[in-house]
């Protein structure tokens, strides 16, 4: 059928009613979709929980799906072929902007969840894990929220905007609600919790402590690797489908979510879909941020350098694959459990880094390497120091990023500016100026710096001039 005749999917198909909205979620983009909205309607319960999505920064993505009526394609991309399923959980797309639906809809007592994608540097959080009443975002936002009569209604961040609802909530005397970040940080919902309580306090001491009696703030670790959707992946949707959809979203089959903490007012049964739900989070947490994230972030860094576009062509490059390797071994002395099961969870990602078919693009996992490093790289570098090693796995990927920002114009990053800043210092300073802003423990550590300047250079597309030798099986790096 030419293209153009084609019905747009939620004419072609009979769509089932949308479910009352119960969940708030900010974060609108590709990871929400294929992950909690195909949770949500694949819960034995899901037709009573809809989802109201909320864009971040631009409105497209919500447009987009509400011409849709919410409806988008899940192109589950396996290395053999791909399949398709409509997935219909998100009642409402809207505009982030929209502050006015956010409250309303956080202020009604039959929501009971917000759930959060906004990404791990939108907390607001100093690398020393504290709330940073000065961070740009945080301090506009507070300015927002304290001028009632101007921009009072209208802050500009997520944290902001969610600590507006809250209080709307409050008003309204709408009951207790859950938090839950589905971002890539360590103790996310203890993360979650002291910036929301931070910003609050620094606002309204009442609303603050409202919330600490009425929020119950849920840790959760998520996983499905999303790519960004290509024009060739809207273009298969109308050939195998028979109907357009502007904004399909492609997946791996896996999918992942351990989830830990209280809904005071209820949550779909995601367990029916495969969700687990567990008292300690923590074990599970740390296996995904460092066996899957960290390889990503070194994956990312190198296989940048070596001249590399997605993770899979990284992984079949040998100098990376041994570095991914190494840091993973670093990373299974500090990971315990007899359910951990390491070996098959490393296999299983070899797997799944190795799925060609999924073009996963390196720069897309390069950003926010500042925010992203400390989560991924630090706990295991630590770990092994403490027990007296040197750490030369997880030190190679913030040499890697460390060569990474020299040979790059445009850093996508929220310490972007001191990075350029920091790039400018001479020789050794310049590598404990940019650890500095990793952790300040790193910087002012001088056998770390020493060891990431001797590491740095590891990764080069130049093989003819120099033998890259992966940083485990250089003398002395163990030692
Ligand atoms: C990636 C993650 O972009 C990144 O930093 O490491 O988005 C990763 O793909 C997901 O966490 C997989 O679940």
């Amino acid at each position: 059928m030419n293209a153009n005749k084609m019905p747009v999917l939620n004419r072609a198909l009979k769509p089932l009613p949308k479910a009352p909205v119960r969940i708030v979620h900010l974060g609108l983009g590709a990871f929400h979709r294929s992950h909690e909205a195909w949770y949500t309607q694949h819960a034995g319960d899901g037709a009573e929980w809809g989802i109201a999505a909320f864009t971040g920064r631009r409105p497209d993505a919500a447009v987009a799906l509400a011409a849709q009526d919410g409806l988008f394609t899940l192109i589950e991309r396996s290395g053999n072929g791909d399949s398709f399923e409509v997935i219909g959980s998100i009642s409402e797309a809207v505009d982030g902007a929209d502050v006015g639906r956010l409250r309303e809809l956080v202020s009604e007592p039959a929501t009971a969840i917000v759930t959060l994608t906004i990404t791990e540097a939108a907390y607001g959080l100093a690398s020393d894990g504290n709330f940073d009443a000065g961070d740009a975002g945080v301090a506009g936002d507070l300015a927002r929220l304290a001028d009632a009569a101007g921009e009072g209604g209208k802050p500009a961040t997520p944290l902001g905007r969610l600590v507006s609802a809250l209080a709307a909530r409050r008003d309204a005397g709408a009951g207790p609600i859950a938090v839950v970040s589905c971002d890539n940080l360590s103790g996310n919902g203890d993360v979650a919790r002291r910036a929301v309580t931070g910003m609050a306090e620094a606002w309204d001491g009442e609303l603050a402590r409202w919330i600490v009696e009425n929020v119950s703030f849920v840790s959760t670790s998520v996983d499905r690797i999303t790519p960004r959707t290509t024009d060739a992946d809207i273009a298969e949707v109308e050939q195998a489908c028979g109907y357009r959809d502007s904004s399909p979203v492609v997946a791996e089959p896996f999918r992942d979510w351990v989830i830990s903490g209280d809904f005071p007012k209820g949550r779909p049964r995601w367990e029916d879909a495969g969700a687990v739900l567990v008292d300690d989070i923590e074990p599970y947490e740390n296996r995904k941020l460092w066996l899957l994230n960290g390889a990503h972030s070194l994956l990312a860094y190198a296989g940048l350098l070596r001249g590399h576009t997605t993770v899979a062509q990284a992984l079949e490059d040998p100098e990376c694959r041994e570095a991914v390797e190494a840091f993973w071994d670093e990373a299974a002395a500090h990971l315990h459990g007899h359910d951990l099961h390491i070996p098959e969870y490393r296999d299983a990602l070899r797997g799944r880094f190795g799925n060609g078919r999924i073009a996963h693009h390196l720069s897309q996992i390069a950003a926010d390497g500042t925010t992203k490093l400390r989560m991924r790289a630090l706990p295991v570098l630590a770990a092994e120091r403490s027990e007296g090693r040197s750490g030369a796995g997880s030190a190679l990927m913030l040499a890697a990023w460390i060569d990474f920002v020299a040979v790059r114009n445009e850093i996508q990053d929220p310490l972007s500016e001191a990075i350029g800043a920091a790039n400018g210092a001479p020789g050794p300073e310049r590598v404990a100026a940019l650890l500095d802003l990793i952790s300040p423990q790193l910087g002012e550590d001088p056998q770390v710096v020493a060891l990431v300047a001797r590491l740095s250079g590891t990764f080069t597309t130049d093989t003819s001039s120099k033998t890259v030798t992966p940083a485990h099986l250089i003398p002395g790096r163990n030692s």
